[in-house]
């Protein structure tokens, strides 16, 4: 049993002098050390499949909104959700091991301590975005579920958002689940968001074209199909940035990450004011909105604004079908704007959950709702819904023509959102569908609210170990002293709020600042990394 791994690990050895870890967002680096991490990742996905009496597990190699030269790959457990915590440590193991006797000797102790039976059939299934160097990572990977006898799909490019639909599906199929989540194929996920859609749009006025930049990745040719599934009479997109064939191409200029970092739209979107646009990032899993005002200012509707909206409209659905016992809820985190938190509470008269950052922390909480919608400000995020919803939901009788149009909706949202995980492609639907039953441009979606001035900086620092934080990162408790020099800081400014954290993906701590005027929030940025380093 055991030759065949060092035999197939051999050719892809370890670049000696790194030391891995899975992150937030699994390994993610320069592509060219991914090698041998891909191999094990392999490794460990069988494992994790026969852990689990062979259910499917999946892998996606991706670096998500990272520059072209990047790459990365992360596991995805049965339910699509992200690999359970305390496998990280096992994958960061296996990554580390120096040598194949090495990597051997570990792997086989993580067989006896977890005591997984290798006999059992284990099946994984892959999928990559559109980065030059995955196929390469894709060799790595079926090289090592070859050598451990694993079965494999690989399903080729795709969203992660995709991949974590298909794991999901394939593991609903069977008793004790009553329906699966959804066909297993691609076309399979295109039906159902697509039909989901078409539905939600019945009776309800067209909406007008919108644009989207899909950041030159795997998002283009997978929302070209959406489109084509749904038809343009429902769903007239224009797509920007679909440079796919131009690798060096990808997250350049463009991009969700890009237009919520700068503020400003990609060069290449030409938009006359007041049109919806959106964009997507390198994997197509956040998504944010944007348009230019009349007099061509650049207003951002970020994940903040998408969650409100999301859970403004779940709440009156919810309400107008009749149902009174389920508990809608929002998840943030500390990067949320402080006027989309009042905005919930105040307004929406909904709670609010802060939890660090990392959608496995926002997902998590999101789940002690009913319904519960979880996006972390740039645009991040989705809904679930507990078995509770689900079961109130499919099994509701209205007592009106009005409750059962309502209640035919929310079921079909139901199956428009990917529950799963964030997800661009489905959460761009869903928001064309509440703009369309709101009757609402982008610019009354805006004015629900006004975004504090606010400031993000990366400040490099020695050792970001160093920085522990506490109250979902909201406060540090070290470095001794720090914390109490941000209050003051704070202190000084109206309506200000700062804090800072170390970040979980890259070398460096980040400090973010509110304040009423934009002039204040600069100036609290400032001095508060000048704290930090
Ligand atoms: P870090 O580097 O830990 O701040 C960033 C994002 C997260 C999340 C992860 C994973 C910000 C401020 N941080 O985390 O929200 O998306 O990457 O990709 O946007
Ligand atoms: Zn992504």
């Amino acid at each position: 049993m055991t030759s065949p791994i060092i035999e197939a690990s051999q050719k892809h050895p370890k670049p000696e002098d790194k030391t891995f870890g899975y992150g937030t967002a699994g390994f993610r680096m320069k592509a060219n050390l991914l090698d041998s991490v891909v191999f094990r990742v392999g490794l460990l996905a069988a494992l994790r499949s026969q852990k689990l009496n062979g259910k499917t597990i999946g892998v996606m190699i991706t670096a998500s909104h990272n520059v072209p030269e990047d790459n990365g790959v992360k596991l995805v457990d049965p339910m699509g959700e992200m690999l359970e915590a305390s496998w990280e440590a096992y994958a960061t193991s296996l990554a580390n091991a120096q040598n194949e006797e090495e990597l051997v000797a570990r792997y086989e102790h993580l067989i006896s301590s977890l005591k997984i039976n290798t006999s059992t059939p284990a099946h994984v299934i892959l999928a990559k975005d559109t980065r030059e160097s995955g196929p390469a990572l894709v060799t790595a990977l079926t090289d090592a579920l070859t050598s451990v006898g694993a079965k494999y799909d690989d399903y080729g490019i795709l969203t992660t958002p995709q991949l974590h639909y298909l794991v999901r599906c394939l593991n609903t199929q069977h008793p004790p689940h009553t329906e699966p989540y959804g066909e297993p194929t691609e076309e399979g996920y295109y039906k159902k968001i697509g039909s989901a859609y078409a539905k939600l749009l019945q009776g309800k006025p067209r909406p007008g074209p919108i644009t989207v930049d899909c950041a030159n990745g795997v998002g283009a040719p997978k929302l070209k199909a959406l489109a084509e599934y749904i038809g343009k009479e429902i769903f007239d997109v224009k797509i920007v940035n679909d440079l796919v064939d131009q690798p060096s191409k990808l997250n350049y200029q463009c991009g969700a990450d890009f237009v919520k970092t700068q503020q400003r739209l990609p060069p290449a979107s030409q938009v006359s004011p007041l049109a919806r646009c959106a964009s997507l990032d390198g994997d197509a899993d956040r998504l944010v909105y944007y348009f230019a005002d009349s007099d061509g200012t650049f207003r951002l509707l970020d994940g903040d604004k998408i969650a409100t909206l999301v859970a403004s409209f779940i709440t009156d659905l919810v309400k107008s079908a009749g149902i009174s016992d389920l508990k809608v809820g929002v998840v943030q985190t500390a990067y949320a704007n402080g006027s989309s938190t009042a905005y919930i509470t105040k307004t929406l008269g909904l709670p609010v959950i802060c939890t660090p950052t990392g959608v496995k922390h926002l997902h998590h909480a999101a789940t002690k709702f009913d319904c519960g919608v979880y996006f972390e400000a740039n645009g991040h995020g989705t809904v679930v819904f507990s078995h509770a919803a689900h079961t109130t939901i499919a099994s509701h009788s209205p007592e009106s023509p009005a409750q059962a149009s309502a209640l035919e909706n929310l079921r079909a949202l139901v199956d428009l959102i990917n529950e799963a995980v964030g997800d661009a492609l489905s959460d761009l639907l869903l928001v064309e569908v509440i703009l369309a039953h709101k009757r609402w441009g982008p610019k009354e979606w805006d004015s629900t609210y006004t975004d504090l001035p606010n400031r993000l900086v990366r400040v490099e620092v020695k050792d970001r170990t160093a920085f522990k934080t506490t109250d979902a990162e909201r406060k540090l408790v070290e470095p001794a002293g720090v914390q109490e020099k941000i209050d003051s800081l704070v202190g000084k400014y109206k309506q200000g709020r700062a804090f800072a954290r170390a970040s979980g993906t890259e070398d460096a701590v980040r400090v973010y600042s509110e304040a009423a005027e934009r002039g204040e929030a600069e100036e609290l940025a400032r001095l508060v990394a000048d704290v930090v380093v």
